[in-house]
């Protein structure tokens, strides 16, 4: 049977067929990046996000997660994260060929056996959300963070051609943050789109990367869910991984 690839140049026919269907989300390697403030929003968009990547396919030991303090910190960190991805990933590389002379020589190839498997789980990463919350005061401290922040992020996807998810909320209002977590206003105020459904409950949240940092536990009010645009960022990281490996490979899907 004929199979073509959507992708391949008009009238080739691929050599294996297999390859016609895009890489799988499993495969990927997603980071993580998250600052500390405004904490429980954060928290709501961690868990929108980490839920999409699961949905998606993506393994729970395919996600590795970072805080810092704040969103200022976001391009560094997002930029660092991407190189100790890289270095963990060449490391992996020396043991694997470290554990294939051993074997191929006849050595205790089932002493390196576990550490050659555990390294297999690494690799550099394919896409990085950065996760933050900017919330304006009566200062200027706003406008300069929101501008520093997004065009760091959006440098360090094009200096390191890994895709960065920009998952920073940028709100005038505490409430529009909280809506956009898919949370309702504190005290009950619905924030927009959050509609004006009563309570359904109440729910404790800690951002839980047990570093401290000033988080706490925040008891807030629900009511009708908002949209969680973590759940956004987690596809749109899934997307961007699986393109960015076809297109590393010179192919093209959608
Ligand atoms: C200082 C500050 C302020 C005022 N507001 C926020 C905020 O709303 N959201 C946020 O993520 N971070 C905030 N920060 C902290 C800065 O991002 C940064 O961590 C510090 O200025 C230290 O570099």
């Amino acid at each position: 049977m004929v199979h073509t690839c959507p992708w391949e140049p008009r009238g080739r026919r691929p050599t294996d067929t297999s390859r016609c269907r895009p890489l799988p989300a499993s495969a990927l390697r997603i980071g993580i990046l998250h600052s500390r403030w405004n904490a429980p929003i954060i928290s709501a968009l961690l868990d929108g996000t980490r839920g999409a990547l699961l949905a998606a396919g993506v393994l729970p030991h395919n996600i590795v997660a970072q805080s810092v303090p704040g969103s200022y910190e976001l391009p560094y960190a997002a930029q660092r994260m991407y190189a100790a991805s890289q270095t963990s990933s060449s490391a992996s590389s020396l043991v694997s060929a470290a554990t294939d002379l051993l074997m191929s020589s006849g050595g205790e190839a089932a002493a390196t056996g576990d550490a050659a498997q555990g390294a297999g789980q690494q690799g550099p990463l394919d896409a990085i959300v950065a996760i933050g919350v900017l919330i304006k005061g009566s200062t200027m401290h706003f406008e300069y963070i929101c501008d520093s922040v997004s065009h760091g992020l959006m440098r360090v996807q094009l200096d390191t051609g890994c895709p960065v998810i920009f998952g920073v909320l940028t709100c005038l209002t505490e409430d529009q943050a909280y809506t956009r977590a898919g949370m309702k206003g504190r005290g009950g105020s619905a924030g927009e789109g959050a509609g004006e459904a009563g309570l359904v409950g109440k729910q404790s949240f800690q951002v839980s990367d047990g570093e401290g940092g000033g988080l706490g536990d925040a008891a807030l009010t629900y009511g009708e869910r908002g949209h969680n645009h973590g759940e956004d960022w987690g596809k749109a990281a899934v997307e961007m991984g699986v393109k960015r490996r076809e297109w590393n490979e010179g192919r093209f899907i959608d």
